[in-house]
């Protein structure tokens, strides 16, 4: 690779660097909270692969069983040469689905921060569908990002499925939103997967899996941080919690220290009392009144909604305001 190849991309140590930042921010704070992004190295994206083969866990099945029924019908909010900019894209599985029935779209741009999954998957895709250009960026999107030039005279349709807008803060989803009109332009349209308030046994099971799946890639977050920050963090003595808040209607993940410990991540010694929780991630809930609402406080419109028999999960077309 030539050097300036390698300057393009971020190293692993500036990724490290910004991972070990938040880490000690997150084990520092009280409460202590670690983020949801950091799920995902290699060990985590197969485990949450995993995770959605399970009986228990239906926002995948049902998404996914949304995309294929409604497909033509969402394809046909796709402009003819659009790039159609998939935000998270991991395994673009959901994106396959669109890209087979829009065959108008032009690019397709899939923005992640796992690598390894990028690079081998816009391989994949190129074969599969050589009148798209795959161009993938390797960002965080949950910070604003630059779009690829090749794009710039293109239409943008956003992709963003999986709910893992959930994992926001309503504020934070608010401004994700704004910037993503921003970045799409006017009168485009965002594809999103939003999951749905239900009965809070559905909730609980789904991310408290009876083979313990959602657990081992709960603690996972600990054992990256013991790999890649030289952490001494004993999986053993920390448990897995998942529950709904009703209140807040979002389901919560902690891990709970077993005991009072001591635990040391890149040299500092960080203390737990017996029971103490680190807050791991939240998955909010959306009634379809309550998500229409943040879509328009957000300068998108609501113009579609899809859900599966059940009402579980929804696929909803947004359309950007604009400035
Ligand atoms: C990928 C954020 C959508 O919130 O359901 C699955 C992550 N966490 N089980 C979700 C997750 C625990 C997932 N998202």
């Amino acid at each position: 690779m030539s050097v300036q190849a390698r300057m393009a991309r971020p190293e692993p140590a500036a990724q490290g660097s910004q991972f070990a930042h938040d880490v000690l921010a997150g084990l520092t704070a009280r409460p202590k909270r670690l983020l949801p992004k950091y799920f995902y190295d290699e060990a985590g994206a197969q485990l949450f692969e995993e995770i959605t083969a399970l009986a228990e866990y239906y926002p995948t099945r049902c998404e996914l069983a949304i995309l294929r029924q409604h497909a033509a019908e969402i394809a046909a909010l796709v402009p003819d040469g659009a790039a159609l900019i998939e935000f998270g894209s991991g395994s673009s599985k959901k994106a396959r689905i669109l890209l087979a029935a829009a065959k108008q779209a032009a690019a397709y741009v899939p923005v992640d921060i796992s690598t390894e999954m990028l690079a081998k998957e816009a391989d994949e895709l190129r074969r599969d569908h050589a009148r798209i250009k795959v161009l993938p960026l390797e960002t965080d999107f949950t910070k604003p990002f630059r779009l690829p030039a090749e794009i710039a005279a293109m239409p943008r349709t956003g992709f963003f499925p999986g709910s893992t807008i959930g994992n926001f803060e309503p504020h934070e989803a608010c401004s994700f939103l704004r910037h993503a009109g921003r970045m799409l332009g006017k009168g485009a349209v965002l594809i999103i997967g939003v999951d749905l308030v239900k009965d809070s046994k559905v909730l609980n099971a789904a991310y408290d899996d009876a083979a313990g799946v959602t657990a081992r890639f709960n603690l996972n977050l600990l054992a990256r941080i013991n790999r890649e920050l030289d952490g001494t963090f004993d999986l053993e003595s920390f448990s897995h919690e998942a529950f709904y808040n009703s209140e807040r209607h979002r389901i919560e993940m902690h891990l709970a220290s077993k005991k009072r410990q001591k635990v040391r991540v890149c040299g500092r010694v960080i203390d737990f009392r017996a029971g103490e929780t680190i807050h791991t991630e939240n998955s909010y809930k959306y009634t379809l009144e309550s998500f229409g609402a943040l879509a328009r406080g957000s300068g998108w419109t609501p113009a579609a909604v899809w859900t599966d028999k059940k009402k579980y999960f929804s696929v909803q077309a947004l359309v950007s305001e604009g400035e």
